[in-house]
Parts: C-alpha cells; structure tokens; sequence
C-alpha cells in the first residue's frame, strides 16, 4: 500500500540464516551414523547433477565451531538447522547414538554461547534408509510413530534451550518430487494416489509431535515450514481466475489449511475423491490435526519465487517437464495439471539461471495471504538466491546481485510488517554455500564461500561481500536497507 513506509524492523527480530544436515555435514558415516535415504539415493546413477553426494558436502561435520564462529562476527540473532534422524537414531527407531545427540549438543550450546538462538528443524528429508528398507517410510502409517518418538527425544534433550522448532522441512517439496516426479527419494513416478497418502501421513506426524511438544511442556514456538509459492492469474480471463483458484486449493491451501485449521481445502479434496486418488483418514485423524492446528505458533514460509496461473486444455502440459538443475537459462519446461492450470513463465520478471522468477513482492504477498487467511505470526524460513559465484584472486567474491536480490526482498518484508503481518523471524537461504540437492555444488547461497566443487576443493572459508552487508542490516536492525545500494 502506496502510503505505508516501513522505518525500522520490530527490536526483537530475528535477522536469521539457514541449512539443513545433509546439505552441509558430511561425515555421512562418521560418528555413529545411519544411512538415511539420501545416502542411498545419489549413488543411483544420474539422479544429482554430476552425481555429487553430501557424503562430505561442506564438511561441517568438523567446521562448526569456525562456521558458528563466523555467525557470530556477523551478529545473527537466529541459526535455523536440522538435525540428521540418523546421527540421533542411526537405525530410525531403537538405540540413541549418543555421539550424535553429543555433536548436536555441542552446536546448540555454541549457539547459545555466542547469543544466537538456534531454531531447529526436526526433519529436513533425511530419512533412516532402515525405515525404508523396513516398512516403505512415509508410505506406511507406521512412520507417525517412529517420528513422533524421534521428536519426543529431541524435545528431551534439548527442550529446554531451544525455542523454536520446525516440524517438516517443505513437505509439499519433498513428497511432489518423491512420489510425482521421481526427482528426490524413493524416485517413484506419478505415484498420485500414494502422493496423497504419505501426505496424509506426514501431516500426522507433524500433528502428533507439536501435541506430544505441548503435553511435554513445551512453551516455545512451534510449527512447519512450507515451500509457497503465490500465484497471480495470467489476466482478467474467467478461466485463467479460476487456474489461479485451482493452482491455490491444489498447490498451496492444501498443506497451509491443514497445518493452521487442521483441514483439507474442500474443492479439492473433492477433486481427488472423483479422480480415487484421496488419501485414506482413519478415524480421530481430522480431530488430531485439528487440535494441533490450534497449537503451532507460526507459519514457516520458505519463499523463493512466485508463479503465474492460466487454464490448461485436457491435452495441455503435465507436472512432468524439465526442471533447470544445469543453471543454463531458458532450459526449465513448463509444467501444470491437465484440464486444472499451467504455470507460464510471467513476462514482468526477471529469472535466475536456474529459471526461478525474482519476485520481492512475492514475499509481501505471502505474508498478506497469511495474516488475511490464517491470522498466524510468520517466520520466513528461507529465502535466497542461487547464483555462480566468482572467487577473485585476492579471496574476495563480488555478489553485488545477491545483495540486491536479499535488499529487495527484505524491503518487500518491511512492507508486509508495516502493514501489520507479524513477521517473527527472516532466514537467508543459506550461511554458508552447500550441496544444493539436485543441483550440485556450482549453485551458490552462502554468505560464506566454500572452495569446492563438484570435485572437491580446500573447504576453505571466505566471506562475501553480502556477508558485510548483510552484518550492516542487522546491526541497523534494517535501516541501512533504506539507504541506496
Ligand atoms: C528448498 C530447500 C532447501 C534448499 C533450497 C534451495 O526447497 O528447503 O533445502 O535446497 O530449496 O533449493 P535448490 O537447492 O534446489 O536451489
């Protein structure tokens, strides 16, 4: 809104940054660890982009205390991270691997230390492989428990100095590309019905563990973290309006009406009873969910881009095109759902090399639906660029583009708390470059660059120029993002 101008973020807010284990760890088989079903899944040929692993990724695993160290200098306020199921139950379920609870221990505790409040994700996609191998993972309903246990021991250990937690990592992601695409674990191809069901089933299990939190004692915030990606109809068009709707009830509502009102967008579950491939809801299901709706603190958004929405014929584009994972511009199809929508590429935008749409608005926008549609605090999750990155001879790196897309982004955010969105906590997707799961090594986030590649490298560390910029933002608590660039 026109007259709205936003001078200062709320004192307390939570300039943050973002990973996930498998992404940064390595020591894949060090420290007790299990295999998880990422593990298992690079090493089938052609799945990663040169077939890169995070078997040592950015080595965290043994650099934490210099990669926390260097949060610190730069005065984040919050570390969010996850922790590997299988460095805490290396089987899934059974015996505690208390060199894993040690190493995770020693993180927290390092955070505290240096005045960062560690934000903890419970489950970031890497699943024990022995779940798998034992009941089909998420395809079985068996899974609720064993995560709910898992959880339960987290909040155990560390319940007490961690205040906030995320659930599920991105469960429209990871389940759209496991069980639709074949692009993530278990690799399964246009598998809908069963899409619909380890949705089912993951929605239980982030249900189940923020009332286990609370009946635990549990005071601290709690909630998922969704990959949302707003939608605006191609033009005025009636069909094109009702794209958008479908693409909402379908792509969006479906995950964010269940974690805030515990239930399924009515239109579309509709859809899928005509089409038999609903999932099956036991008995008490809807009242769980329902319950644990009325408890999560926050919606988690991890946003990163925004999409356009126009009719598609019967015989029109399927879910099934090509994704860009090569960063050569112009190379992702279109994709949508036959007689439902398609997703066209929206001509007022800039892309990155990877084809993702730069849209700052698209985050006000998210933080509007949210606040009119749920009325829930927000954390922003992630939200980042993915971009090459040069690292001069004098170990500078001149991410000017970076630094305009974040400053844009995070005016937009401004915006939307001017406007009233409670907007809790912001996190760079990411501190640190790391192994960009389909992408390889070559797709940079980081504040931080890490010399390695796809072949390998020193895992040297070195700061951006984003990095200092970024130490201004919060040491201004985002007035310097009102000055020119
Ligand atoms: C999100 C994931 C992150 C991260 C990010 C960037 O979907 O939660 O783990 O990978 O996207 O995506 P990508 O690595 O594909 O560029």
């Amino acid at each position: 809104m026109e007259q709205m101008k936003v001078e200062r973020f709320p004192e307390d807010f939570l300039w943050g940054s973002a990973s996930a284990a498998y992404q940064i760890e390595g020591g894949y088989r060090e420290g007790g660890k299990g295999m998880s079903n990422w593990d298992a899944f690079v090493r089938i040929p052609g799945k990663t982009y040169k077939g890169t692993t995070g078997d040592l990724a950015v080595d965290h695993y043994h650099r934490y205390l210099e990669d926390i160290r260097l949060m610190a200098e730069m005065g984040l306020k919050t570390y969010r991270f996850s922790i590997a199921w299988t460095r805490i139950y290396p089987e899934g379920r059974g015996e505690i691997n208390q060199q894993g609870v040690d190493f995770y221990t020693a993180i927290i505790d390092e955070c505290l230390r240096q005045h960062i409040e560690p934000m903890v994700t419970i489950y970031h996609w890497d699943l024990p492989q022995a779940l798998v191998d034992a009941y089909g993972g998420w395809e079985s309903p068996q899974v609720i428990d064993d995560f709910v246990a898992y959880a339960k021991t987290l909040f155990r250990l560390w319940g007490q100095k961690v205040k906030y937690w995320i659930t599920l990592n991105e469960q429209n992601i990871f389940t759209s590309l496991g069980w639709l695409t074949a692009q993530h674990p278990p690799g399964k191809f246009d598998d809908q019905k069963m899409f619909y069901q380890v949705n089912h089933h993951a929605f239980m299990a982030h249900a189940k563990t923020v009332l286990a939190y609370r009946e635990m004692g549990g005071k601290g915030n709690i909630g998922a973290s969704f990959a949302y990606t707003p939608s605006y109809a191609l033009d005025c068009r009636p069909m094109n309006a009702m794209a958008k709707c479908n693409y909402d009830d379908l792509k969006n509502y479906w995950w964010m009406d269940v974690y805030a009102y515990g239930r399924y967008p009515i239109a579309a579950m509709t859809y899928l009873k005509k089409k038999n491939i609903a999932p099956v809801i036991q008995d008490g299901d809807m009242e769980i969910l329902k319950k644990a709706a009325s408890e999560i603190t926050f919606m988690g958004v991890n946003y990163y881009q925004s999409c356009v929405c126009e009719y598609n014929p019967m015989d029109g584009v399927t879910p099934y095109g090509e994704m860009n994972t090569t960063g050569v511009k112009g190379t992702a199809q279109v994709t949508g759902i036959p007689g439902i929508y398609k997703n066209p590429a929206n001509p007022y935008l800039l892309t990155t090399d990877w084809d993702w749409s730069i849209d700052p608005m698209g985050l006000q926008f998210c933080c509007r639906e949210i606040t009119s549609r749920y009325g829930l605090p927000i954390v922003i999750s992630e939200n980042g660029l993915g971009a090459f990155d040069k690292l001069e001879a004098d170990h500078r790196i001149h991410d000017d583009y970076r630094i305009a897309y974040l400053q844009h982004h995070l005016q937009a955010l401004g915006e939307a708390i001017e406007e009233g969105c409670r907007v809790i906590a912001y996190c760079t997707w990411s501190f640190t470059d790391l192994l960009s799961w389909l992408n390889g090594y070559q797709k940079r986030y980081g504040f931080i660059y890490v010399d390695r590649d796809e072949e390998g490298g020193t895992l040297d560390r070195y700061k951006k120029d984003s990095y200092y910029w970024y130490q201004n933002v919060i040491q201004t608590n985002g007035e310097s993002l009102y000055k020119l660039l």
